[in-house]
């Protein structure tokens, strides 16, 4: 899988001169000034090229012989104390199948007998490393553009990945909607969800989790997950693991007490029927930026249909009335990163309007790319309590209606879709429609 992507990045590079990828791994990263450990988690696009999930090691693709050149730590037997193991060059050699295997204090000398003009390197502190060298040049830009456009077309091996990924995190969600009931305690959502994907193998998640009931269910980044959950209420859990490094990453919003009240379905049925519409839609040469305000204006419709906001559909819309209801973005690819690279191309800038300047995606979809489709309502009070007082705002909202959904919170339905090339493939299995829910949650 990892020769692939190093195929595949050489391919974005032109070899009219002499020159090197250089990249860096991750490190272990401490709880401040304590020896805590945190859990090794390899740094994405050395991973994606290299397939080392160790610390502190190196890589130097020499574009020219295409060449992987690996570069590992020189450990003192206090790491095998307390890590297990040191390693040597033939045991780096036969697990990763490098070209050539150094020290990492070869480094210098491997770069003088390859001689480039250009090192390619992701950030300061690695051109740092080349600041002496005389004759030489480095650059970040491209090195960054060939490995987003790399990455943002997942391999088939790729996506089995995210589907393993995904396979479990269906499970998870089941069996936490399964066993909801009133009183249980947000961080108990957490408990039984994490339970499913460690049993599983899964050790690392994707994201902090977000187990948001009631208003919480309006934070946007919710974590705390501390609340005790009341009959009535929604309980939003927006959570995913990851399978080699690829994430998983879906939302649903479910009732506590197992049963939708009418005004949870009329909204629920909206947000559904606005990521239905969007899914059915994707293929290739579709745009995000189309699908966010296609979603944006069903859900408008709905809420106008439920008499919460006034006017004609056209109005709303140029008022930008969505904005404050959905203040996030449709989607955004999903890979490696949770919120994965490529959502904006070179030359293209966030569109500088409420609710969809925050869109991570603003790309033509093709086929192989992996893209999260994640609707949302939410009553923020931050954001509607200075609408309602606001000149150009105001007549589009029904104080009073609003003013009862204040402590609502949110309903957000996210699912991770492949793109194909007749249209999509849906990674998320866990039912959606809310006889499904339901049925889930009184069997
Ligand atoms: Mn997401």
């Amino acid at each position: 899988m990892h020769y692939k992507h190093r195929s595949k990045l050489y391919s974005l590079f032109s070899q009219t001169q002499e020159s090197i990828i250089f990249l860096e791994g991750a490190k272990i990263m401490y709880r401040y000034q304590t020896d805590y450990e945190f859990a090794f988690r390899q740094e994405s696009n050395f991973w994606y090229v290299s397939g080392v999930n160790e610390p502190d090691c190196a890589a130097i693709l020499d574009i020219d012989s295409k060449e992987f050149h690996l570069f590992v730590p020189n450990r003192d037997v206090q790491y095998a104390v307390w890590h297990g193991y040191v390693k040597s060059i033939d045991q780096y050699r036969s697990e990763y199948s490098p070209d050539h295997v150094h020290y990492m204090d070869e480094l210098h000398e491997v770069v003088k007998k390859l001689k480039p003009s250009i090192v390619f390197c992701l950030n300061e502190s690695s051109q740092e490393r080349f600041s002496h060298e005389p004759d030489l040049t480095t650059n970040s830009e491209a090195l960054i553009e060939a490995l987003n456009d790399a990455r943002v077309i997942k391999t088939e091996e790729e996506l089995d990945c995210l589907r393993r990924a995904s396979q479990v995190n269906n499970e998870a969600y089941k069996r936490v909607i399964e066993s909801w009931k009133p009183g249980m305690y947000e961080y108990q959502a957490k408990a039984i969800f994490t339970e499913v994907q460690i049993s599983n193998g899964l050790q690392q998640d994707a994201y902090n989790g977000i187990y948001a009931s009631g208003p919480n269910s309006a934070i946007l980044h919710y974590v705390s997950n501390t609340r005790q959950t009341q009959d009535g209420e929604l309980l939003l859990i927006d959570a995913g693991f990851e399978y080699k490094g690829y994430a998983a990453d879906f939302s649903r919003t479910f009732p506590v007490n197992g049963r939708f009240s009418p005004d949870q379905a009329a909204l629920y049925d909206t947000v559904l029927t606005a990521q239905k519409q969007v899914i059915e839609a994707i293929k290739p040469g579709v745009r995000m930026e189309d699908l966010h305000m296609m979603s944006a204006s069903t859900m408008m419709e709905g809420l106008h249909d439920m008499g919460i906001v006034k006017g004609s559909l056209n109005s709303i819309m140029e008022a930008n009335i969505f904005a404050l209801f959905f203040p996030h973005g449709l989607g955004h690819f999903l890979g490696l990163d949770t919120h994965d690279v490529g959502g904006y191309p070179k030359g293209v800038e966030r569109i500088d309007r409420p609710g969809i300047f925050y869109l991570r995606a603003r790309r033509e979809l093709e086929a192989g790319m992996v893209v999260t489709i994640e609707p949302g309502i939410y009553f923020i009070p931050a954001l509607l309590e200075p609408a309602l007082k606001n000149p150009s705002k105001q007549m589009f909202l029904n104080a009073e209606k609003i003013h009862q959904f204040m402590d609502f919170g949110g309903i957000r339905i996210e699912d991770d879709i492949v793109v194909t090339e007749n249209g999509y493939e849906n990674l998320t299995h866990i039912g959606k429609e809310r006889d499904e829910i339901e049925r889930l949650m009184n069997s």
